[in-house]
């Protein structure tokens, strides 16, 4: 039989996104789904798993496995799945807010643990899905439903904080540039170990300061100033450079280390999946008197 080769329909769901018109999210969920079918993996070897927020309801608008999770808390889970099934591709997927904000240490430990599945921000420095409060990448003084005064607190960097909880692979997307976008989620999802891309994604609703104008005239492409990926001082630069006239955009950093799926113990003696995990009545029994 002739392999089939993938098509963008084949991870078309049957429920279309509930976006706004006009959200950054739609341009990620095409940028992912190109990707998908450029590394050619099949939607039945594929784990998308998000939090809470707009962005979180992208396993919705996929086809593929899914799991919405709560909010915050989508990294320990695709961590568990991919531990367990290591044959998946697992992306999670959310905003800054699910990211960032309530699911923050999640997402350092993640950087650090290294364990091999891609982590997706659509980053709109908003919360959008309860209708528009700051998040930890609002600008100071962002007048927005919580902080009607401005934004008192200074905006965290996401690439830069991931950088230096060691993240084997950084990058920086705009939903303006989808084919740039597909090209670094390619790159994080073959990148052998815990790879997260940053996404300018504008939430044209409740965000009218970072804007895709505000994006389109500063964004700049790494790969067009010679960046070198495996130069951590320059990717450190690259995360620290934001002005008006250049915000870099692409792979700030991409040097695989030994993973978390590599080493554990536990992991090294199979998938979980493949194993058998039924008890005889035997253990049954002392199990219970354990619990007793
Ligand atoms: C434990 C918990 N706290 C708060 C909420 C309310 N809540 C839902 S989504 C969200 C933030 C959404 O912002 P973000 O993650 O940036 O996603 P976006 O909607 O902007 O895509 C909040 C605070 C919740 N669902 N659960
Ligand atoms: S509220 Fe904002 S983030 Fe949510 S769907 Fe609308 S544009 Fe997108």
């Amino acid at each position: 039989m002739i392999p089939k080769t993938l098509t963008l329909d084949d991870f078309k769901h049957t429920t279309d996104p509930d976006w706004c018109p006009g959200c950054g999210d739609f341009a990620v969920l095409n940028a992912l789904k190109h990707a998908l079918v450029k590394l050619d993996r099949p939607p039945h070897q594929v784990q998308v798993v998000s939090g809470i927020g707009c962005s979180s309801n992208l396993p919705g608008f996929i086809r593929s496995y899914g799991f919405h999770s709560i909010h915050g808390r989508s990294l320990p889970i695709a961590m568990g799945i991919k531990l367990a099934n290591p044959e998946l591709t697992v992306v999670a997927a959310g905003g800054d807010g699910d990211g960032y904000g309530i699911g923050c240490g999640h997402w350092i430990h993640s950087c650090r643990r290294n364990v091999d599945f891609t982590y997706i921000i659509m980053d709109n420095q908003i919360y959008g899905l309860t209708t528009g409060q700051t998040s930890p990448t609002s600008f100071l003084d962002f007048a927005t439903k919580s902080t009607p005064g401005g934004n008192k607190e200074a905006p965290l960097n996401p690439v830069g904080l991931a950088l230096m909880a060691g993240a084997p692979f950084v990058a920086r997307g705009f939903s303006g540039e989808v084919k740039h976008l597909a090209s670094l989620i390619e790159a994080a999802i073959s990148h052998p170990g815990f790879a997260m891309v940053d996404i300018f994604s504008p939430c044209v609703t409740y965000n009218k300061v970072n804007t895709y104008p505000y994006f389109k005239g500063r964004v700049k492409k790494l790969e067009e100033e010679g960046h070198d990926t495996k130069d951590f001082k320059a990717a450190l630069a690259a995360a620290q450079s934001w002005s008006d006239e250049r915000i870099p955009i692409g792979v700030l950093y991409d040097r695989p280390r030994t993973t978390y799926d590599s080493t554990d113990p536990g992991v090294q003696q199979g998938p979980l999946v493949g194993r058998d995990l039924s008890m005889d009545s035997q253990q049954g029994e002392e199990f219970l008197k354990e619990l007793a």
